[in-house]
Formats: C-alpha cells, structure tokens, sequence
C-alpha cells in the first residue's frame, strides 16, 4: 500500500501525451479471468489500473502492435498501474504467471483497438471556434 507512489504515477501518465489524456482503464483479475469493461477502444494513451480480486497472485500483460510489456506480480487485493499507448489492431490482455497456465485456465481477454479519429459522441473532438 503505497498510496503516494500511484498518485506519481497517475499524474506522470497523465502527462505522457499533450492534448491527449490517457483512458484509464479498470481491469480485474480473478481465477481465471480477465475482466476488461470494454471489448473495443480507441486508440491512444491508456493507463490501465490492474486489480487483483482473487485469491492468488496475479500478473496482467499486453501484447499487440507495438506494445508488448506487463505489471509486476500483483498480490492478493492490490492494484497496478500500466501505462500503454494502443494503436488500432488486436491486442491480448492476459495473465503471464505460472507459465502461462492461468492464461490455459482463462486468464485471456481480446482487447480491440480502432482508429482514435473515428466519429464517436463519447469522445467528440473540440468543436470549431465561431469566427475562425
Ligand atoms: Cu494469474
């Protein structure tokens, strides 16, 4: 428990790119499941918070276009963060422990990423100034 160190890391990954806020992205990892609450997003910075709500340690990786890295081993009831900057593309979520066999046992989640500029009320760009 280190509640300063995520408040770091919350703000350094706010501030990973200009313009562009990173998603935060909550995902909960059980035995033996992935629990991602999307299916598809866009594009852009992410800073996933990783979840451990079971009842053994857990680890959470992302492989996909031009992204292959993970968390540290997580313990029972602790959080942490993965900042990572999706492109559009496939990516695989999953457990890397105990040589991937959480992941055989379920621990995989499909993560689908679409382009950032696709219209999308949720996330509508700035609109034009009057005048300009
Ligand atoms: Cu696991």
């Amino acid at each position: 428990m280190k509640p300063i160190l995520v408040a770091a890391a919350l703000v350094a990954s706010s501030s990973v790119a200009s313009g562009q806020a990173a998603q935060s992205v909550v995902i909960t990892l059980t035995e033996f499941k992935v629990a991602v609450p999307k299916d598809t997003v866009k594009a852009g910075p992410f800073t996933f918070r990783v979840k451990n709500a079971g009842l053994m340690n857990h680890a959470m990786y992302v492989r996909g276009p031009g992204v292959d890295k993970g968390t540290r081993d997580i313990q029972v009831g602790q959080e942490s963060p993965l900042a990572v900057t999706l492109k559009p593309g496939t990516y695989e979520v999953f457990c890397p422990l105990s040589d991937l066999s959480h992941k055989a046992a379920g621990m995989t989640h499909t993560l689908v990423v679409t382009a950032a500029d696709t219209p999308a009320p949720a996330a509508a760009p700035a609109k034009k100034k009057p005048g300009s």
